[in-house]
């Protein structure tokens, strides 16, 4: 993994934590989306050389829900951007890691995503974030 797409961030409200990363942090809002498959409202801002993702539950069992239930507001996740996120899939499979598809699916911004499951992984959520765009 070479480079870091973007770093995930859970909130209870975007509208609500919004001005606090743009007015007083300065942060650019690049973007709003809902995305339905994962139950989820998000922000994209532009930090520079990575972007944040503010990640608002809109359904009750979506995975950000059960986070803010259990862990309260704060780093949610961090995605690699990659290519050919299936090849990349197959290798980390091939080194233990636990996946949490077979397959990418559909995320934010037309990207194909895959997570690593956070116990194979020491604790951290990982994202695979594929935008190449030859898979939609
Ligand atoms: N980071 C680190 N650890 C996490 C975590 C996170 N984001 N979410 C859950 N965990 C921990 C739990 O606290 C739990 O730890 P303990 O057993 O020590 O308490 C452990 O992982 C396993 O939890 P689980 O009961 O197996 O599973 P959960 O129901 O908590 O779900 C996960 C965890 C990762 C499987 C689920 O969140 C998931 O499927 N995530 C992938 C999809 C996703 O996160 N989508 C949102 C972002 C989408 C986008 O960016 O577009």
């Amino acid at each position: 993994m070479k480079r870091v797409d973007h770093i995930g961030i859970a909130v209870k409200s975007i509208s609500e934590t919004l001005p606090y990363y743009t007015d007083t942090l300065g942060i650019p809002l690049i973007g709003m989306e809902d995305v339905p498959s994962q139950g989820l409202k998000v922000a994209f801002l532009d930090a520079g050389n990575i972007k944040l993702e503010l990640l608002e539950p809109v359904s009750e069992d979506s995975a950000v829900a059960k986070f803010l239930e259990k862990r309260g507001e704060g780093v949610h996740h961090i995605a690699f951007g990659v290519t050919d996120i299936q090849e990349r899939m197959d290798e980390l499979k091939a080194h233990g890691v636990r996946l949490l598809s077979d397959e990418p699916r559909p995320g934010a911004g037309g990207a194909q995503v895959a997570f690593m499951h956070p116990k194979s992984s020491y604790g951290v959520l990982y994202e695979l974030c594929d935008k190449s765009g030859d898979r939609e």
